[in-house]
């Protein structure tokens, strides 16, 4: 699949590793020290195997309050040239609002991760314009809300469909089916009993004909379950991770790069000495 100017074989799964860049990530206040603690933040993701850095400056997060454009332009653009200067990893902007699309694209990123799926104003047009790829994610509701009793008639159906007419929209725009990406939206308006119906169906997304991205990295669903918190999600994680892989998975978007990328090749010899039998 290309992005942009940089192609990835996705017959391979990848890893994502997250960047985010608002304020409270990290723990000082100058944005060079952030600029600086960012670069080299993507550095050890890059050296632990990560395929993509998703740089996101708005938190989704439910109950999380709304960033406006400056700002969040101020927080994303000078680490996406930073990293796009030093390293040659695909650059991910995890974003919503079109002039970030736009902006980010021309500093460097080759995908567009979307977790509103380009239904804000002017985003299909501006991804479209980009060149770049785009990951088109479900939610039910928005972040402030969404989960607040969230309702399926079937989590997995109505995701798929969704899915599908977003696929539409952007052919419809003029962003070619070879630079889509689908994600379920672990999290986005699930209950925990909807999340892991969707992580137990995740197969039939492939029906959609695009590549899987997924984030199940440290979630609530992890840590609900577990009764653990944030820090202690870790072997939760791969083990969601792990079954993901085996449903279909082709991008995984997670925290801890280097235990993921474990988990990536694990799976891979299943598959990788089976012509070995005989
Ligand atoms: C996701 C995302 C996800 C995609 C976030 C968190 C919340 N983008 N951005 N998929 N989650 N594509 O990481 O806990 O699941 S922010």
């Amino acid at each position: 699949m290309k992005f942009k100017n940089k192609e990835l074989d996705l017959s391979i799964p990848r890893v994502m590793g997250i960047l985010n860049v608002t304020p409270d990530s990290f723990s000082d206040g100058g944005r060079f020290d952030t600029l600086e603690a960012a670069v080299e933040q993507a550095s050890e993701m890059i050296n632990h195997g990560a395929d993509f850095i998703d740089v996101g400056g708005e938190s989704t997060r439910p109950g999380a309050a709304a960033v406006s454009v400056e700002e969040e332009l101020d927080r994303v653009i000078p680490v996406i040239e930073a990293i796009s200067a030093r390293f040659d990893t695909v650059i991910s902007i995890d974003t919503s609002k079109a002039l970030v699309m736009t902006e980010a694209c021309n500093a460097g990123a080759g995908l567009i991760n979307d977790v509103r799926a380009l239904r804000e104003d002017g985003a299909l047009s501006a991804a479209s314009q980009s060149g770049s790829a785009v990951c088109l994610m479900h939610m039910q509701g928005q972040p402030r809300t969404m989960q607040n009793s969230p309702t399926y008639q079937n989590v997995i159906k109505d995701v798929s469909s969704f899915l599908e007419h977003r696929i539409q929209s952007c052919i419809d725009a003029g962003i070619e089916r070879n630079k889509i990406l689908v994600d379920p939206g672990f999290g986005f308006g699930k209950t925990l009993a909807h999340n892991y119906q969707l992580l137990d169906g995740l197969a039939e997304l492939q029906n959609l004909h695009v590549p899987l991205l997924v984030g199940l990295s440290r979630k609530s669903m992890i840590g609900k379950l577990l009764d653990r918190e944030l820090d202690a999600r870790l072997a939760g994680s791969i083990a969601a991770a792990t079954i993901s892989l085996m449903k279909g998975a082709r991008i995984l978007r997670v925290h801890d790069v280097q235990q993921t990328a474990d988990a990536v090749k694990v799976v891979s010899a299943l598959s990788a000495f089976k012509d070995q039998l005989n």
